[in-house]
């Protein structure tokens, strides 16, 4: 399908219940929503962010007693991450999740949590992102035209597959021809550990590891497993190299658009799921190691020694440290400890 096909069918669907409502008796009428949120994500229906993000809505049609209502399109059904971005800007959809990494290439400081091995630990990653890193980003995003909800989703320490090799050190990195997502800083960071990256769509991913246009990609365990990735990987080094998380963005004039009291329903019942969706992540996470390895992946787990000093070497550090600037980066480090 073309995107314009899709768009112009999701248009048709999203206007149908409302204009249907018109021919019924009052009673039913009264029922059809006032306010109609289309929300895209980039995930599989199975995976955490999908599973909480339909309790949340259901939570907002319920307490609303059916004035909003929030349709979830879910694995790049309305396009690639690119695409959704564009279109929460401009109004196509009304709410996105896009990774922090994607983010990026519109609010830069965003990536800032994605330098790395920055964060030890989870107590870390949500202290910052809940606190002052996470603010920080979530006003350059509203200088960029995206509201977002105060909490962070999950999606995990990004781990490297392969179908060619293990990563036990960063030499093993060098030549590796590797996806990552549309973010500059993934590029650089691979660039300085000496792989060959190259920045596709989420939707693009699972094709170009089978048709070998690809021979790597690093995400969380959780997505390995939902996206069915180990059918075409051999290994999986758990090398935990960047934390990454999902901000759940809104277009601005929509959000504007609510009555305060529909946004307090909306943020309240979002930030709660996203708790729940960080719990279902760390619980996912446990159990992967063993489940991926009953699927044949081979898994090994490299020291940070190695990568981090090839980091350091590239001035990886030093060169983000300039482009994020001095006040964003000691907000990190007031987090993780120095870094550069
Ligand atoms: O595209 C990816 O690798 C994913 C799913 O982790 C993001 O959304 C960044």
């Amino acid at each position: 399908m073309t995107n314009l096909v899709r768009r112009s069918l999701l248009r048709a669907a999203a206007a149908a219940p409302v204009a249907g409502a018109l021919g019924f008796p009052a009673i039913v009428r009264a029922a059809a929503p006032q306010y109609v949120f289309k929300y895209g994500n980039n995930l599989p229906l199975t995976h955490p962010l999908n599973v909480r993000a339909k309790e949340a809505a259901d939570q907002v049609k319920e307490q609303s007693k059916g004035r909003m209502e929030i349709r979830i399109f879910p694995n790049n059904q309305l396009g690639g991450d690119t695409d959704m971005l564009a279109q929460v800007r401009s109004g196509g959809i009304e709410m996105f999740t896009p990774s922090a990494l994607v983010v990026s290439t519109l609010a830069p400081v965003a990536a800032i949590n994605a330098i790395g091995f920055a964060f030890n630990d989870y107590s870390q990653v949500w202290s910052a992102m809940d606190g002052k890193v996470g603010a920080y980003v979530r006003a350059a995003m509203a200088k960029a035209g995206l509201e977002s909800f105060e909490k962070m989703w999950d999606n995990g320490f990004r781990e490297t597959t392969s179908s060619s090799r293990a990563i036990a050190n960063a030499s093993d990195m060098r030549g590796l021809k590797i996806r990552v997502p549309v973010s500059p800083l993934s590029i650089d960071m691979f660039k300085g550990l000496g792989a060959a990256p190259t920045s596709l769509q989420f939707s693009e991913v699972y094709s170009s590891l089978q048709t070998h246009i690809v021979d790597a990609q690093e995400n969380p365990l959780p997505i390995v497993q939902v996206a069915k990735l180990y059918e075409v990987q051999k290994y999986c080094s758990l090398t935990n190299h960047i934390w990454d998380g999902f901000w759940f963005v809104l277009n601005q004039r929509a959000w504007q658009k609510l009555p305060k009291e529909l946004q307090g329903i909306t943020s309240d019942a979002f930030n709660q799921a996203a708790l729940r969706q960080r719990d279902d992540v760390r619980k996912l996470n446990d159990a992967a190691v063993a489940d991926l390895q009953g699927k044949g992946l081979s898994i090994n787990r490299p020291s940070p020694d190695t990568f981090r000093a090839a980091l350091r070497q590239a001035n990886f550090y030093s060169d983000w440290k300039g482009r994020f600037g001095n006040e964003a980066w000691s907000l990190l480090e007031s987090y993780t400890g120095k870094l550069a």
